[in-house]
């Protein structure tokens, strides 16, 4: 009788293994036969009822049954766990390292932007445009452009000194004698570059930040030539006239020296947020270049005279932008850089 049993609980479970299909029917099957209430533990419980002379026989085809539902149900896991592999794979989307790069999602620094418009504006009026290094020597970024050991004016600009004596630039003007000697007494150079200083920060002031610097010699080089350049710059890059106006400044590279500021674009001088209601834009340190810093790099200057300039590009861009704070430049923020793609 339950020989029987165990050959109809065999055909059963070959009929239910057919349907198994996912991890759940087989774990479905596997309770159904193997589990402690299951098929197999209930042909075993009658066990103490098989005749002495059958339980043998009944021992080892009971035995044999439990391993040919536990090896199936192994094979089917296996099978069932390599499908589920195949599917995840043709389902994967593969990498395909060819296709071209999604350049959408990159975008200038709004600094490097606005530089080249600078720049370009400048080649258009003849300026060479030339490279400075950022580390520089003592007497190139202070002693060349007239500030000697122990002036006052070496504290306008705290500096990064590096251990060999050298210094990180604290301005472009750092580069006026070499320019001036490599050009010659009569030339028009600009020459952008990144500048140092040892600064606290806030919304207006970093310690890594880019200038421009320029400087015009030859001879009967006058101040309102300087105004011309400036003007005509200025026309260029906010595409209308825009009113200037000179204030006493202090450099000692410069004599006389002037702060040139900028009637605001943005409210023509009534006054906004971006100008702080005063309508003016303070835009460039100026001046007409001191005998000294001519005599320094070569050139007479009782025969020749110049003027040089300096416009810093991050505050540019935040008046251009309004943006509220320096710091966003040099943060790398994505979110923030993006945005001004379509805002130069
Ligand atoms: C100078 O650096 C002079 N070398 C400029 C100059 C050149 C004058 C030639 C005369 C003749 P100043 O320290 O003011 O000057 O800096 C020039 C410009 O750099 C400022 O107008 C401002 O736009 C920018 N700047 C200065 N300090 C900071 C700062 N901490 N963070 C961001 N921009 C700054």
């Amino acid at each position: 009788m339950e020989l029987n049993n165990i050959v109809e609980t065999e055909k059963c479970f070959e009929e239910d293994s057919k349907q198994i299909d996912s991890p759940e029917s087989l774990e479905a099957v596997r309770l159904k036969y193997l589990g402690k209430k299951g098929k197999v533990a209930d042909i075993m419980a009658k066990f103490r009822e098989v005749p002495v002379e059958l339980k043998k026989e009944f021992g080892q085809k009971i035995n044999t049954l439990k391993s040919k539902i536990e090896n199936c149900i192994e094979t089917i896991k296996e099978s069932l766990a390599e499908k589920a592999t195949e599917r995840e794979i043709k389902n994967t989307k593969m990498f395909d390292y060819s296709l071209p790069v999604d350049t959408k999602t990159g975008s200038l620094n709004p600094r490097t932007i606005i530089q080249k418009q600078v720049c370009d504006i400048f080649k258009n009026m003849g300026f060479v445009v030339e490279d400075g290094c950022e580390v520089e020597t003592e007497y190139n970024n202070f002693e060349a452009v007239n500030v000697p050991k122990n002036h006052p004016a070496r504290d306008m600009q705290d500096t990064f000194w590096l251990s060999n004596g050298q210094l990180l630039k604290t301005q472009t003007s750092a580069a006026q004698n070499r320019i001036i000697r490599t050009y010659g007494p009569e030339c028009k150079v600009i020459f952008p570059g990144r500048v140092f200083r040892n600064e606290q920060l806030d919304a207006k002031h970093e310690n890594t930040f880019f200038q421009l610097e320029g400087v015009v010699v030859g001879k009967n080089v006058t101040v309102a030539n300087l105004i011309y350049f400036e003007k005509a710059m200025l026309k260029a890059l906010f595409k209308k006239d825009i009113e200037v106006r000179l204030r006493p400044g202090f450099f000692p590279f410069t004599e006389p020296s002037y702060e040139m500021d900028a009637r605001c674009p943005f409210c023509s001088g009534r006054g906004c947020h971006t100008c702080g209601g005063s309508g003016w834009l303070e835009l460039c340190p100026c001046g007409m270049i001191h005998p000294n810093v001519l005599k320094m790099a070569g050139v007479d200057p009782e025969q020749y005279n110049g003027f040089a300039f300096g416009l810093g590009f991050d505050r540019l861009v935040m008046i251009r932008t309004n943006l509220d704070d320096i710091r966003y430049l040099n943060s790398n923020n994505l979110k923030v850089m993006s945005q001004f793609k379509t805002k130069m």
